[in-house]
């Protein structure tokens, strides 16, 4: 398998998001990826390979232009004003506000997000396009007739919808790399998020849609992040509709019922039939991850990794969440390595 990997990803290190009422260090951070990678060699499962650019096109097709815009201006005008510290928000317009964009630079902070645990830096723009273009170059690998690739990448991104960032997201990679298929090839795609959490924004995108499946298996958004969606009566709209799938699983969740939910979310994905399966690969359901609740072992991501082999289709895997930082490499190379040994 292909794993797609650019140093640029260390270009966004936030110093602090905001948790438990506190300013804390970045759980998200670019030791992360850096321990992936370190396992990724060591275990031999595939060439490691550098993006290639993609340019901003097919950003635009997931992404709006002004969200874009403020992606990558953000900064410049945040460092002039405040200085070299990380740009949080601290204001979001809710019910029964103007949804007007602000001219004030923390009206617009607030404006395109919905957390304040996901700081923009002066790397920030760098490594989230860094880490859409390895996505993309990974999905060509994919086109191009690979049973798998792999897209070694951070800042994550399925929090992140049309004009919104949060939850540690910029960009959606996941979604672009769909669209991105979609546009090309013109088949279906499915997108198994696995992550602990909910993918609201990859959801989001796609909800009125009907040539991309949304199954989501996370915590409960009744006591989990990001609280507002990720409902199990969330089944699309319009022509989108049943074409959304939320499993969502309460604090505490075993291996046992998170796989009985895995198998249902393959047999829609199977029954589907879909050209390409892009699985939005967290391991923050690992039992020992700093902020998650459910009890997963790092045996049981071998056992992922087999599951989604036997559909038989085409995957494209990218990295999402996962922050027991000893593990999160072995985690994910349980995956892939499962993967590539089941025919
Ligand atoms: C913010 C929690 C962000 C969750 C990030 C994540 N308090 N998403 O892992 O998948
Ligand atoms: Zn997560």
């Amino acid at each position: 398998m292909d794993i797609v990997f650019s140093e640029r990803h260390a270009r966004h290190a936030g110093r602090g998001e905001l948790y438990d009422g506190k300013l804390v260090p970045c759980f998200e951070k670019p030791e992360r990826a850096g321990l992936v990678l370190e396992r990724v060699r060591d275990s031999g499962i595939g060439e490691i390979i550098p993006p290639v650019a993609h340019g901003l096109e097919p950003l635009q097709r997931v992404h709006s232009q002004d969200y874009l815009d403020f992606l990558r201006t953000v900064w410049q005008e945040w460092v002039a004003i405040r200085g070299d510290i990380d740009a949080l928000p601290l204001n979001w317009p809710v019910r029964g506000f103007s949804q007007r964009v602000p001219d004030s630079i923390d009206g617009r902070l607030g404006f395109y997000s919905m957390d304040a645990a996901t700081p923009i830096t002066g790397g920030t723009w760098e490594a989230a396009t860094a880490a859409a273009d390895s996505t993309l170059t990974a999905l060509a690998r994919v086109q191009s007739g690979e049973r798998g690739a792999f897209a070694l990448v951070r800042p994550p991104r399925h929090h992140a919808a049309r004009d919104v960032f949060g939850g540690y997201c910029y960009l959606n990679n996941a979604a672009i790399a769909a669209q991105r298929f979609v546009d090309q090839v013109g088949e279906r795609v499915a997108i198994l998020d696995v992550d602990y959490h909910h993918g609201n924004g990859t959801q989001s995108i796609f909800y009125d849609r009907e040539d991309v499946l949304f199954q989501s298996l996370h915590g409960d958004p009744r006591q989990e992040f990001p609280y507002f969606l990720g409902f199990a009566d969330e089944r699309g709209s319009d022509a989108g509709s049943g074409f959304n799938r939320n499993f969502p699983l309460p604090w505490g969740t075993q291996a046992e019922t998170w796989f009985e939910a895995l198998d249902e979310a393959l047999r829609e994905i199977e029954a589907y039939r879909p050209g390409l399966v892009v699985v939005s690969l967290g391991v923050d359901t690992f039992k020992d991850d700093p902020i998650s609740h459910f009890l997963l072992d790092s045996d049981d991501f071998s056992r992922l990794g087999e599951r989604i082999a036997r559909l038989g289709l085409p995957v494209l895997f990218v990295l999402e969440g996962g922050y027991a930082v000893e593990e999160i490499g072995i985690n994910v190379v349980n995956v892939l390595g499962a993967y590539d040994a089941t025919r």
